[in-house]
């Protein structure tokens, strides 16, 4: 299902995402029994930038995936309690993994075992002994082509935010982990006012590019652990975590302001625009369809009170 890739289309991409993402490592996960192994490989990818997670005991791959959220997962094919192939297994079973890169260790030399290997859903081999040279070329190749995939399949194409899907996935895994620390989240639904009318007096392309406005501010004024998504058209969803709603008001009400004093334009025509947001806490519902829910509800009255306007 992913579109074969052309090459100025994945230099776009790669640009895009270096002028988005802010630097923050990748992450590869080491599967491998041996200590001494898994920590040498551990040092040569630490120094070339990367940040490193090892685990010696396969059966725990489970539980580190949806937490560590690996860019890359080194394994040894060889281990006591499950092979490599099986545990590549595992994770592909996994929706949000089907797509990370696997990479074998192994002393295997037969080219039938190896293509055994591959067919498990492996992305490449490396044979040991290796040169520290060759993991870091092997790892860093896959994880840039992998982000360039991730980027069509998590990202909303117009403005580079989450989309519904990973979205709404990423509400359930905070609510859990909110549950589970008894930090408080929050959830804001930010809608454009009057979009319709934005469009039908100034443009499609002019309000595509209020669309994108809004996206840079979400992503540049937000902090690195808030989520931002398009929730579709002109909609946008935002999880703030570590916050209760009425911080996070004081938060979207200050990028409302901010906001509505952006000035666009259209062919040389000034205007703005406004948008209305609607919160709501784990305080006030528990799960993550029921905040939803009732930020919803909240937005909706917010647009009802006469919009531009942040409601808990
Ligand atoms: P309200 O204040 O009640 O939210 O009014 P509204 O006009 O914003 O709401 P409505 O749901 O009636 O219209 C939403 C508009 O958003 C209609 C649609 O053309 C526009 N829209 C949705 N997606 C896009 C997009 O990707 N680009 C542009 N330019 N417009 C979009
Ligand atoms: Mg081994
Ligand atoms: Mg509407
Ligand atoms: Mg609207
Ligand atoms: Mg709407």
């Amino acid at each position: 299902f992913v579109k074969p890739l052309d090459m100025s289309a994945v230099a776009t991409a790669l640009d895009l995402l270096k002028a988005a993402d802010p630097p923050t490592p990748q992450r590869i996960l080491i599967v491998e029994d041996s200590k001494a192994m898994a920590d040498y490989i551990g040092r040569i990818l630490q120094d070339a930038g990367f940040d490193t997670r090892v685990l010696t005991q396969p059966l725990q791959v489970l539980g580190v995936l949806a937490e560590f959220s690996p860019d890359l997962i080194l394994v040894d094919m060889y281990m006591p309690e499950c092979s490599g192939v099986e545990l590549a297994a595992v994770v592909r079973q996994q929706d949000a993994f089907v797509s990370v890169p696997i990479v074998f260790l192994s002393g295997e030399q037969s080219t039938e075992r190896q293509l055994e290997a591959m067919a498990t859903g492996a992305d490449d081999f490396l044979t040991k002994p290796f040169l520290p040279e060759q993991v870091v070329a092997a790892v860093k190749l896959r994880v840039e082509r992998h982000q360039v995939i991730r980027r069509y399949i998590e990202r909303d194409g117009l403005t580079g935010l989450l989309n519904h899907t990973r979205f709404t996935e990423r509400l359930d895994i905070e609510v859990m982990r909110s549950h589970r620390t008894k930090r408080p989240i929050a959830l804001a639904i930010i809608d454009l006012d009057h979009f319709k009318r934005v469009n039908d007096t100034y443009g499609h392309v002019a309000g595509d590019h209020v669309l994108r406005s809004l996206s840079r501010m979400l992503s540049r004024r937000l902090r690195q652990t808030d989520i931002a998504g398009r929730l579709g058209g002109e909609e946008f969803g935002v999880i703030l975590t570590e916050t209760d709603a009425q911080h996070a008001r004081k938060v979207l009400e200050t990028l409302r302001l901010d906001f509505s004093r952006i000035q666009h334009l259209s062919g040389g025509q000034p205007f703005y625009c406004t948008f209305s947001c609607g919160l709501a806490d784990l305080s006030q519902r528990q799960t993550a369809p029921a905040l939803l829910e009732a930020a919803d509800l909240a937005l909706y009255e917010a647009k009802r009170a006469g919009r531009d306007r942040v409601l808990v």
